[in-house]
């Protein structure tokens, strides 16, 4: 139940009043970015390559050609798209850590120029009013690390667990939260399995062996970071999605039910449940992972938060692959479907499933072709995509889920992945040729909707108590 029950008759998630007064006065309003797609490169900034670098010098893997020297030129236009954040009213910025820009080889020396660029950038954040939110790993592995196996190699998790350790020393006191990994699943799946992101390989027991090595080296990191003293809240952040049937036909919800398992229950269940689900084990057969005695221990410590990243729901079809085109459902350029409802869904079955940590949405956004036309880019499919997908995490919060945070992806048009420069994220326009940023619409949107969440008088005041918030 609401606390305004007329708002229930008048659901119009776009006016920033209304929807302001759904969350309570602790809720945290951020947005997001990675470190591959927005920081670039500079001549002797120390960098070692990671896997990204060598992705996309492979022919024909980036649609535009493109690769990540340039990207946004964060690394030096950093203070002002600091002062962007802080300009439209935001006050917390999810980001990650470049590992290989802090230790070019991803084990061994440490590149001082890199550690001083993020213990400057957080500076600047807790300066400007900004909370930080850290990730360790947004898939950009030290091709170093890459030469000596990478994730299949069980090795790379106690490099992963040092790196950890050093960021936790470096910034452990500053930072609201740190993420270990993002997404492990796009790692494990897309990274080596389906070979469409770095570092390329097509091949499933590859696939399901970096999922446990990325998983134990999230536990392992989470418990060595807890026993150093790191007072940051401290978690992981994984897409997930529901999954439907594209039919009714027996064959297609056995699919959804494999997927659900694949995407879901993989991850969620060492991480809260303490075993992987058994259903996808017998369908793995010899391609399962090898697990350790105390893996399993290892990975279910317990978690501060969970971050779930989430776009649109998966259709699951037995037979051939679903075309969005045939939903009737609103597409984004990427070609995802617009459904809100999916991450009510799923927040609700979690809630269900699990015993749940506090949730934050560390991820939500979609990318629309905008046209920059006047000086402004008039982006109202992307209003109306965050408002009712905001909306949808109000709706999953008057269910009882915990969820207590919000961040858009993303602050800024940036390098998307496969896609290069071809897809806009941003609620900021970036003008590749000269840099510059320029807020969207839905920028200004999201800066009301953050003015007057603060400003609000007889919002729902607190609803989850004796918690303590990050
Ligand atoms: C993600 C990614 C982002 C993508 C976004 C849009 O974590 O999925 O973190 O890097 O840009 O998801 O595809």
């Amino acid at each position: 139940m609401s606390a305004n029950p007329d708002e229930q008759l008048a659901p119009t998630p776009l006016d920033p009043e209304r929807l302001a007064r759904k969350f309570p006065s602790d809720f945290i309003w951020g947005v997001a970015t990675s470190a591959f797609q927005i920081e670039g490169t500079v001549p002797g900034d120390g960098r070692g390559d990671s896997i990204w670098d060598t992705f996309c010098a492979r022919p024909s893997v980036i649609l535009d050609g493109s690769d990540g020297r340039e990207a946004c030129q964060h690394l030096t236009r950093w203070e002002a798209d600091l002062d962007l954040i802080a300009s439209l009213g935001i006050s917390n910025y999810r980001f990650s850590i470049s590992w290989s820009r802090v230790q070019p080889e991803g084990h061994g020396a440490w590149n001082d120029a890199g550690l001083a660029f993020y213990d400057r950038l957080v500076d600047g954040m807790l300066a400007r009013g900004i909370q930080p939110h850290a990730t360790l790993y947004h898939w950009d592995l030290p091709e170093a690390l890459q030469q000596l196996g990478g994730w299949q190699s069980r090795e790379t998790v106690q490099r992963f667990v040092d790196y950890a350790r050093r960021m936790g020393q470096l910034l452990g006191d500053r930072v609201a939260t740190i993420a270990t990994h993002n997404e492990p699943w796009v790692v494990a799946t897309l990274g080596h399995q389906q070979g469409i992101f770095a570092p390329g390989l097509r091949d499933r027991r590859a696939a399901m062996q970096v999922s446990h090595h990325l998983l134990l080296s999230h536990g392992l990191s989470l418990s060595a970071l807890r026993a150093d003293g790191v007072p940051a809240k401290l978690g992981i952040v994984l897409n997930q999605a529901p999954v439907h049937p594209a039919t009714a036909l027996v064959e297609d919800r056995v699919k959804a039910q494999l997927d659900d398992g694949e995407l879901v229950r993989w991850y969620m269940d060492p991480l809260l449940k303490g075993g992987y689900p058994q259903d996808v084990l017998d369908h793995l057969g010899a391609d399962a992972p090898d697990v350790q005695s105390g893996d399993l221990e290892a990975i279910g410590v317990p978690l501060d938060f969970l971050g779930i990243n989430y776009y649109t729901r998966n259709i699951a079809i037995a037979d051939g692959t679903y075309d969005t085109r045939t939903s009737g459902l609103e597409l984004t350029d990427m070609g995802w479907e617009v459904y809100p409802a999916g991450l009510t869904e799923l927040l609700m079955r979690l809630q269900r499933d699990y015993r749940l940590p506090p949730v934050y949405i560390t991820e939500n956004g979609a990318a629309y072709a905008d046209r920059f036309e006047g000086g402004a880019v008039q982006d109202a499919a992307r209003v109306g995509y965050l408002g009712s997908h905001i909306q949808a995490v109000a709706t999953a919060r008057d269910a009882g889920v915990d969820v207590c945070g919000y961040f858009a992806w993303s602050l800024l048009d940036n390098f998307e992945w496969a896609h290069g420069y071809t897809k806009r994220f941003g609620i900021v326009h970036v003008d590749y040729a000269t840099q510059a940023r320029t807020p969207k619409a839905s920028a200004f949107w999201y800066r009301d909707l953050l003015k007057a969440f603060r400003e609000r008088k007889g919002g729902i005041v607190r609803r989850v108590q004796n918690r303590e918030q990050p």
